[in-house]
């Protein structure tokens, strides 16, 4: 544990700061958790700090006042502390100016938004955060919380509201531009953002509708971005860690992986900070590295997240050290998630899939597989469909894309009788209730996936009408529930047609 006596960071704290104050506010963040202050919160610091700029970042959560109150206690400074097997590196970035809770001041995130010298409007809110139907990739129009936001305009729930009714208020105040920058793991992302942003208007009564729309499609540009870098939940590791390296108490730390990128399109109506000294890179290519990161790392990440949990591994660095899991793993990576993309002419296939490799084995990290699989219901459908369906319309079955649904099922909604073990059982999940009402009802694993996919549509639209697809995940879901996770990795091996040998060369 920390010891007590030890100075809390903050401004004054010796040899740590390399700027004496944060710029003027800039940016105004939505979803200000670990993964931003170890990410884009680096890029800033670095930018600011090569090329000047009022770049400061306002930071909002959304319920939890863990971050923001520990912030303010600690002069908007914390530690990002880069772990790696070598050894660790810390950094203090200086670029918050502000944080605050938007469950606790609703009014306030919309006046920060609409704010004249706010000019980016980012986001980190998860794939869960923005309220979209796994069904049909369009708003959920059913949610309570989109539904409030769009009948009251003062106090919105979600990002999509909040944004909307932040524009209305720089539409109807000073009209200056701004850029909505999502930085989650979503294809195409920036056009996602834009479409629920407009759906969401469009619902508006039909003359603010209107006068929304138009404003909107004039003045917000929403460029798509990549955004990389592992950030495992922090823990009193890292706090006693930064006390005995750094002398000070730090309550929030970010433990990150060494490895970090970011990839952005260049479309910012109002400006932006020149993250390119930190390393960003600005391309008209986004998409073909949206699609690589978001299936072949998250992909596989997710496969490799439920296999181990299924096989009591608490961290990904454990459950990529067993064999059947690396080999799974591996055939999903090759043989199921490249051929869907186009490599960017930049990247090599076989070195990218070696480092994903050496990055999920950093042992030091300690990503959990209840961390990675989490929020698989609105994960997997950014990563499962598009694959499954190119590989389906070419007369192949995705043995392994099926078996990562399969995996998922039995950790989140396993049939009555079968535990899946502690790891599965953290795993939070929006659709954990309903798809445990389903597998509650469910005879077999065969009737569970009838339900899930074809039903209730949980990998979308299309997939529901693919049943080839929902027999063979139905199958996998049987198998892990009698005979264990390996006996079904090793059915989707054999089915995939692959000789011992051959399986042997892919690990
Ligand atoms: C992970 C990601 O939790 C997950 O779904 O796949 O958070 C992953 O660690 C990051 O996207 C890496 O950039």
């Amino acid at each position: 544990m920390v010891t007590p006596t030890l100075p809390t960071l903050n401004a004054g704290t010796p040899g740590v700061l390399s700027r004496t104050a944060a710029p003027a506010p800039g940016i105004v963040h939505l979803g200000f958790g670990n993964f931003h202050r170890a990410h884009q919160a680096v890029y800033t610091d670095a930018a600011v700090a090569a090329h000047g700029g009022d770049w400061g970042i306002i930071g909002i959560s959304s319920r939890s006042s863990t971050i923001t109150d520990a912030m303010h206690a600690q002069d908007m400074l914390y530690t990002v502390v880069e772990i790696s097997p070598e050894g660790s590196k810390f950094s203090t970035p200086r670029v918050h100016t502000d944080a605050f809770v938007a469950g606790q001041d609703p009014q306030r995130v919309v006046a920060a938004i609409g704010d004249e010298t706010t000019r980016i409007v980012s986001l980190t809110v998860t794939e869960n955060g923005y309220t979209y139907s796994p069904a049909t990739g369009s708003l959920n129009v059913a949610d309570p919380d989109v539904q409030h936001d769009l009948a009251s305009g003062s106090a919105p729930r979600t990002p999509i509201g909040q944004i909307v009714r932040g524009l209305q208020q720089r539409a109807r105040t000073h009209g200056e531009p701004v850029t909505v920058l999502s930085c989650d793991n979503l294809a195409d992302n920036g056009r996602h953002t834009q479409r629920l942003v407009r759906e969401f208007a469009s619902l508006l009564p039909t003359a603010e509708a209107a006068e929304t729309l138009h404003w909107i499609g004039a003045n917000v540009t929403f460029p798509s971005s990549m955004v990389d870098r592992i950030v495992p939940a922090t823990t009193d590791h890292y706090r006693s860690l930064v006390a005995e390296q750094l002398g000070y108490a730090d309550q929030i730390p970010v433990p990150a992986e060494p490895f970090t990128m970011w990839i952005l399109e260049d479309n910012f109506i109002a400006g932006r900070p020149a993250w390119e000294a930190a390393g960003a890179i600005f391309t008209d290519d986004v998409a073909a590295y949206e699609q690589l990161k978001v299936r072949l790392l998250n992909g596989t990440h997710s496969l490799i997240a439920y296999l181990g949990a299924l096989s009591g591994a608490a961290t990904i660095p454990d459950a990529t050290g067993i064999d059947y899991i690396e080999a799974a793993a591996r055939h999903v990576l090759r043989g199921e998630y490249l051929p869907s993309v186009t490599v960017p002419a930049a990247v090599d296939a076989g070195a990218y899939e070696e480092q994903l490799f050496s990055r999920w084995r950093n042992s030091a990290l300690g990503h959990r597989t209840s961390q990675v699989g989490s929020d698989g219901s609105v994960k997997l459908r950014q990563r499962i469909p598009i694959p499954a369906l190119e590989m389906l319309d070419r007369g192949a079955m995705p043995h392994y894309l099926a078996l990562t649904a399969a995996a998922y099922l039995s950790c989140i909604a396993p049939l009555r009788g079968f535990d899946p073990g502690n790891n599965a059982n953290e795993m939070q999940d929006p659709a954990r209730k309903t798809l445990q009402e389903l597998a509650a009802g469910s005879s077999s694993g065969q009737d569970l996936a009838a339900k899930v996919l074809g039903e209730h549509h949980l990998l979308g639209d299309e997939l529901a009408t693919r049943g080839d697809f929902i027999v063979r995940t139905g199958e996998l879901i049987d198998i892990i529930h009698r005979q264990g996770p390996l006996a079904a990795a090793n059915a989707a091996a054999e089915s995939t047609s692959l000789l011992p040998a051959q399986i042997r060369s892919i690990r």
